[in-house]
């Protein structure tokens, strides 16, 4: 079997002059290797040259992520289940990105990360942010710039962001296997809410590469300089097969994507549905009959903000198999969410004080 099909395409930005209608509009995935070009920051490429340029930037160290999701995940009791799960926090540690690469190097095997932190002016002050990326007219205004740094042996699950920001994550060092997957394989991820169950970490070249003809996931090895375009609501994982670090973007969410996350429960079912709406012909056209519906149905009565939630979930999914009529309506695995406790515990409660609201 080739592996021209599981290959994420590269190209220039400036080469595209319709990056938002090819890309962002049809939810297309593809790795830009001149992100960023004749900046400053293009010339810090190795680990020696963040610790020359950032070493004293201070940056909150946690676990991997997935050792920190497990640490972190006990059965809720009926009184914890009004709390979001509790965030990672307690186990940060604060250290400055030199100290941060020499205790990696001098303690083997440990995998500790710096994940979504907010990037500092300093380091801001390397790039400016792409024309691409600036909110248009109904659209959100909110933008996100966050690092990544972390060393060998870390991994992303495979997962989607319920912010629904498009985004770019540009590799600064250090090689990162990155791996992408279309809303159409949902079924097969395992999936549990905005998560997958698969580890894809500990699957050899050949399994992995049969689990992306299964499931029509593509990947990359991104290295020093390279970018991805991480379409909104799109499945991803991150391997870091070296010690590396990333800056990331979120921009750019469609008017239609907030209002529906105030609303639905991130799960396949909404990312189906949003991603339908990327392109924004058919989101002239099915966007106000769909929002119509979920307004109705959120405007009842109901008990109380569980009952609201499940009364919308049902609606979205089934308005998710109107709109994927081709699809069909059984599922490759158990359904993990009948099995588990919730994982957005605060997703579940239109009420609930910790449910965020998007703008
Ligand atoms: O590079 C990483 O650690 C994960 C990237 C990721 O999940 C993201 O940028 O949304
Ligand atoms: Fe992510």
């Amino acid at each position: 079997m080739d592996n021209t099909s599981i290959t994420i395409a590269k190209i220039k930005l400036s080469d595209e002059p319709n990056f938002y209608k090819d890309y962002i509009c049809k939810v297309v995935p593809v790795v830009i290797t001149d992100l960023y070009q004749g900046q400053a920051i293009r010339d810090i490429r190795c680990k020696q040259d963040v610790i020359h340029n950032w070493g004293d930037i201070a940056i909150p160290v946690q676990d991997e992520y997935v050792q920190a999701y497990e640490q972190a995940a006990t059965i809720p009791g009926p009184e914890e289940e009004q709390d979001p799960a509790p965030a990672v926090a307690e186990t940060h540690r604060t250290m400055t990105i030199r100290d941060y690469y020499e205790f990696c190097a001098s303690h083997s095997g440990v995998k500790k990360m710096c994940i979504e932190f907010t990037t500092p002016a300093q380091i801001k002050s390397c790039y400016s942010i792409p024309d691409i990326c600036q909110h248009q007219p109904r659209e959100s205004k909110t933008r996100i710039q966050q690092c990544f740094v972390g060393n060998k042996g870390n991994v992303a699950n495979i997962h989607f962001d319920k912010g629904g920001h498009n985004g770019f994550l540009y590799q600064i060092f250090g090689k990162k296997r990155f791996v992408v997957f279309p809303h159409s394989a949902a079924k097969k991820l395992l999936p549990f809410t905005q998560m997958s169950g698969w580890k894809l970490q500990h699957f050899s070249d050949r399994e992995r590469r049969d689990f992306l003809h299964f499931t029509g996931g593509q990947e990359v090895v991104l290295d020093a300089g390279d970018a991805i375009f991480v379409p909104a609501f799109c499945w991803h994982f991150a391997d870091y097969l070296e010690d590396s670090m990333a800056i990331r973007i979120r921009f750019r969410r469609p008017g239609h994507s907030t209002e529906l996350l105030n609303y639905l429960f991130p799960d396949m079912f909404t990312q189906g549905i949003i991603h339908k709406l990327a392109d924004p012909a058919l989101a002239t056209t099915l966007y106000p009959s769909i929002i119509s519906r979920i307004l109705q149905c959120s405007s009842r009565r109901y008990l109380n903000g569980k009952q609201r939630v499940m009364a919308l979930r049902l609606l979205a999914k089934e308005i998710y198999y109107e709109l994927y009529p081709e699809e069909p309506m059984h599922s490759y695995s158990l359904d993990l969410e009948n099995y588990l406790p919730p994982l957005l515990p605060h997703f579940l409660d239109a009420d609930h004080r910790a449910r965020p609201y998007y703008e």
